[in-house]
């Protein structure tokens, strides 16, 4: 929520299904409302909401309604409860990501973390993941589009990219820096470094434009998933191997 003296504090409560004028601030080591940011992709400011099981993620590019106070249009259609994600860099200082709880009142079944894939789908198109989390490194990760079995070779930039990439560590919601591979093809194959703290599962969103829409593909992954199970985690019962099958 704080880091280097800077805060993220949401102004606004949100209710189930209501489309919501969601307000917040960011302050200053000052204590005040910070309002001059540097431009990141595209934008002074990114916003992230994900429900606090990961099932749900939103991208949204909030508006500077003057006063140092953001203001976006967003939308929970479920009770329970979310993180807000503020990626940013004030004027003359280094980028930040600040989070917040959005609780959203009334009540709540939460869903288990989607198993570990390779593999998105998302309205016709095909995402593959390629490259493994590794704890302690910046870890390469391709992912390739594809549509009706073909690859898709003319994705449009979005943010300055040909994708936007989200990950966020499934037990705590830790927010992971994660750096695009510059390069000038538009497709399959979009590129980039994610630095990953430790083992465990991760949720990956992919933000991609094609034929003019923004889509999100995501997936479940295992850092460290190469390196020996800890003792503690359940794997395959010893039940499945013998002979009463
Ligand atoms: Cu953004």
């Amino acid at each position: 929520m704080s880091q280097n003296g800077y805060t993220l504090n949401p102004l606004t409560t949100v209710k189930t299904g209501e489309p919501t004028d969601f307000r917040f601030t960011v302050t200053g080591p000052d204590g005040k409302p910070v309002t001059d940011y540097q431009v990141q992709h595209d934008k002074k400011l990114h916003f992230i909401v994900v429900s606090r099981d990961l099932a749900t993620f939103q991208h949204l590019h909030p508006e500077q309604a003057g006063d140092g106070v953001w203001s976006v249009k967003l939308t929970l259609d479920a009770p329970g409860a979310y993180r807000a994600f503020a990626d940013f860099a004030p004027a003359g200082g280094s980028g930040l990501t600040l989070g917040a709880d959005v609780p959203v009142a009334g009540d709540y079944e939460p869903r288990a973390l989607p198993a570990v894939s390779r593999t998105a789908q998302v309205d016709g198109y095909t995402v593959t993941l390629t490259g493994d989390l590794v704890p302690g490194q910046a870890s390469k990760l391709t992912l390739s589009v594809s549509k009706d079995g073909k690859p898709v070779t003319d994705l449009q930039p979005y943010l300055g990219a040909y994708g936007h990439l989200v990950a966020l560590r499934a037990g705590d919601l830790a927010y992971l820096h994660v750096h695009p591979e510059e390069s000038d093809k538009a497709g399959p194959e979009i590129t980039f470094y994610a630095e990953v703290p430790s083992g465990g599962d991760y949720r990956l969103f992919l933000d991609f434009q094609h034929a003019g829409k923004v889509r999100t593909a995501d997936f479940t992954a295992r850092a460290g998933a190469g390196q020996p199970k800890p003792a503690a985690e359940p794997s395959v019962s010893p039940s499945h191997g013998d002979d009463t099958h």
